[in-house]
């Protein structure tokens, strides 16, 4: 895989520090890439080493309904809207709950027209 840009790693670290993870240093970047109508479906990011590290998580272009879960898949799920420019920090008490993304709505996004792309920074290794 290539590098992750640094730039992009350097506003996750930012973005993680803001939220209390100081010393949460990436290393490897997941893009997920939705048209209309695709969907995530409720999971639980349980792969990497160590889950005492957080998930930062950039959303661009149209938004999305963000399912948030709890830490078993039938507990009640809230829901919030991710735009163009959220940053979600996922740890803590957090780190392992279930969420997914509903079927993406039809919209017009300025600079990504009808794409939404979602960049999720970890520490994977
Ligand atoms: C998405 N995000 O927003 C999917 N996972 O398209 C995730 O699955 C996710 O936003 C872990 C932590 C933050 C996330
Ligand atoms: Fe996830």
């Amino acid at each position: 895989w290539p590098p992750m840009p640094d730039i992009l790693k350097e506003l996750a670290m930012k973005a993680a520090d803001l939220a209390g993870y100081k010393d949460f240093i990436p290393d490897c970047c997941l893009l997920n890439r939705y048209s209309v109508g695709t969907k995530l479906s409720l999971h639980r990011d349980v792969d990497e080493k160590d889950t005492t590290q957080p998930i930062v998580s950039f959303s661009l272009g149209i938004p999305a309904e963000f399912l948030w879960g709890g830490l078993k898949r039938d507990d009640a799920v809230q829901t919030f809207t991710l735009e163009h420019g959220d940053v979600i920090v996922f740890g803590g008490a957090d780190r392992l709950r279930f969420h997914g993304v509903s079927p993406i709505k039809s919209y017009h996004h300025p600079i990504l027209g009808d794409l939404r792309i979602n960049m999720t920074f970890r520490k994977a290794a």
